[in-house]
């Protein structure tokens, strides 16, 4: 973490503070379709940590004009991956500041000579602050750690024989009351004890600063006239299931769209034409949760078909979306989905594992989805930030609701709440709605975790961020997680859901599993009669390190663990039948933080290990998990045999 080098977040400053980038294109999920192709950029990149004093060498020395190697040492870095725990080398593990990323991509032929082609680079997600060159030429820039962004590199690419490009990004790390989630960078002057120069980043969240490219980074093309967007949003009447679709065209004004949908067999339920339009869907399927219907997760496909005259001849251009018809609504006391009841029985993740940091890794995603459904989970929280767009992929699919949460979490200092912050929280609102606003499993926002909620200015942030959220989505609900106290918390009246965060046991009263039952009571009962809204338990749990047995039970032991959930479901039992709508365990996996002296090698509240293996708790909440599944009445009956025997399921 600490380095003797004056980072200077003053001199990275004119980078790091240019606030708002307007939110350009539609940023639809690439997919490949007869006009559409992409070429992954996965795998070896070259890297270069800066490790100068003003962490500024790459920039005086323009380390995007030539190749990286030519310049100095490299190392080979995977991408997807956090560079921080895949060497040997301590000080690149807690570094800070400016790292360089890059590598060349062989470009189809057709790509560089076809000028009706677009050739887009797309990146999933930097962490924090990302600038990015083709060939030496500055192209974008973005900031935020968790959201794609994405350049139109076509006039590099095409400027005469050309079989490849060379692509750098520097990505700078440090975070700053502005950013999201915000930092500080503490300087140490006293040189009795640190050397000249040395700082930390300073955070108040609990997961380790994990960076690098996390997320693909891949090529695509499109035509040059080209569907930039689609907004899908859909209602119920009686019987008929209704899509309304809305298109956006970039390149040509002169256009037709065509849109289909398609059933899952393929079959075309409902057609129309042109940008805008309602279809209906007789006897439609509507997309169910897990465990709430005997055919969850009914995907249709809308096939957005456009032809266009351009100055060079026709154009068509290709894109299906995934589409699931439900509704979501709040009532005082119920969460809604397709008009019935919905109780959230899951869990809390972070993006986190061994050696890759956040790094995207389909084996740990599929292990996890078929934990989540083993556990009898039908829903998550994105905790504490966006996740990638291809778990909110497999989420539409497997019919496990999210709660999809912006970065901003630790928002504590006064400072985070001023404009400039704002601003980028806006900004960041923008960009995650744009990125999630068609996926059926996400059924609410979360604007923030845990933010400081009682100061004076946290009134208006509150009421400004989710009136904003509403208008970009007035079919979704908007909340923000609070551990705030009911009495003080001036953003409660603005949520639509109280999402509640508590460690009765385990923060304070250590070790007496038995005031638990009151404790919790007595929250949820002040939160209620004061707001009338529905309430989730949105974190609650015990650091429980694997194989630590003892009994009666002591903390970090998994019976306590064990002991201080079921604690917790007592309680629950008997709210839920009344406004309690949700419960979410913190977390679903151990995962790694700072260094402190209240964290052994991370934070090990998981149910499963960082490796993904059960501690006794989770055996306890698949339980409990399976027979409140039953209890809704709409399991099938072949899994509600399955389930009473405990058999093995592997829906
Ligand atoms: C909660 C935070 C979460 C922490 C958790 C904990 O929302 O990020 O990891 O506490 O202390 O308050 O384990």
């Amino acid at each position: 973490m600490a380095r003797t080098a004056a980072v200077a977040v003053a001199v990275l400053g004119p980078l790091l503070w240019g606030c708002g980038l307007a939110l350009q294109g539609g940023m639809l999920y690439p997919r490949e379709s007869p006009s559409r192709e992409r070429k992954e950029l996965g795998g070896l990149w070259s890297f270069r940590a800066d490790f100068s004093d003003s962490r500024r060498q790459g920039f005086e020395e323009q380390w995007y004009q030539r190749p990286l190697r030519e310049l100095g040492p490299t190392l080979d870095m995977p991408v997807p991956s956090s560079f921080n725990d895949v060497t040997q080398d301590r000080w690149l593990r807690g570094f800070i500041g400016w790292v360089w990323y890059e590598r060349e991509a062989a470009l189809p032929q057709r790509w560089t000579q076809d000028l009706r082609t677009r050739v887009v680079l797309r990146i999933g997600s930097a962490h924090y602050y990302a600038i990015v060159w083709v060939n030496g030429v500055h192209v974008a820039e973005h900031e935020g750690g968790h959201l794609p962004f994405e350049v139109d590199i076509s006039k590099l690419v095409q400027v005469g024989p050309l079989e490849s490009c060379r692509i750098t990004i520097a990505i700078n790390n440090t975070l700053t009351p502005n950013t999201l989630p915000p930092g500080t960078i503490l300087y140490k002057t006293d040189t009795s004890k640190y050397p000249k120069g040395y700082f930390v980043q300073d955070t108040n969240f609990d997961f380790f600063n994990y960076a690098g490219l996390h997320r693909p980074v891949l090529l695509y093309t499109t035509p040059t006239t080209y569907i930039d967007d689609i907004t899908v949003t859909t209602g119920v009447d009686q019987d008929n299931g209704l899509v309304n679709y809305q298109a956006s065209v970039q390149g040509s004004a002169r256009f037709e769209l065509a849109v289909r949908l398609l059933d899952a067999e393929g079959q075309v339920v409902a057609h129309h034409t042109g940008a805008q339009g309602q279809l209906q869907v007789p006897s439609a399927h509507l997309w169910w949760p897990y465990l709430m219907h005997s055919y969850p997760a009914y995907l249709y496909s809308l096939e957005v078909r456009l032809t266009a005259q351009t100055a060079a001849g026709p154009v068509s251009d290709f894109y299906t979306l995934p589409v699931g018809i439900r509704t979501v609504a709040v009532t005082n006391s119920q969460f809604l989905i397709n008009g019935k009841p919905f109780y959230f029985h899951g869990v809390n993740k972070h993006e986190d594992a061994d050696i890759r940091g956040k790094g995207f890794d389909w084996p740990l995603l599929v292990k996890d989805f078929n934990l989540l459904r083993w556990l009898g989970a039908n829903a998550f929280r994105t905790s504490h930030y966006p996740y990638a767009e291809e778990v909110m992929q497999l989420c539409d699919r497997y019919g496990i609701v999210v709660i999809d949460e912006s970065p901003g979490v630790g928002i504590v200092l006064a400072e985070s709440f001023g404009n400039v912050s704002l601003h980028h929280h806006l900004e960041v609102m923008e960009e995650l709605v744009r990125r999630d606003k068609n996926h059926p499993a996400v059924v609410m926002w979360s604007v923030a975790n845990e933010p400081a909620s009682f100061l004076k200015p946290a009134g208006y942030y509150f009421k400004t961020l989710i009136a904003h959220t509403k208008a970009l989505d007035p079919y979704r609900p908007v909340t923000y997680v609070t551990n705030s106290n009911y009495a003080v918390d001036l953003g409660a009246p603005y949520v639509d859901v109280i999402c509640v965060n508590s460690y009765y046991s385990w923060y304070h009263d250590y070790g007496h599993l038995e005031v638990i039952p009151l404790q919790l009571t007595t929250q949820f009962e002040q939160w209620y009669s004061t707001y009338q809204k529905p309430i989730i338990q949105s974190e609650y749990g015990a650091e429980t390190i694997a194989g630590f047995h003892q009994d009666p039970p002591l903390m970090f032991t998994e019976e306590y663990q064990r002991r201080l959930l079921e604690q917790y479901h007592l309680v629950l039992d008997q709210k839920r039948r009344e406004y309690v709508v949700g419960e979410l365990i913190w977390n679903f996996a151990d995962f790694m933080t700072d260094q402190s002296p209240q964290r052994a090698m991370g934070n090990k509240k998981g149910i499963f290990t960082r490796q993904r293996q059960p501690k006794g708790a989770a055996f306890i909440l698949r339980e409990r998990y399976w027979r409140i599944a039953n209890e809704t009445k709409h399991l099938p009956s072949v899994v509600k045999a399955q389930c009473l025997g405990n058999s093995l399921f592997t829906l």
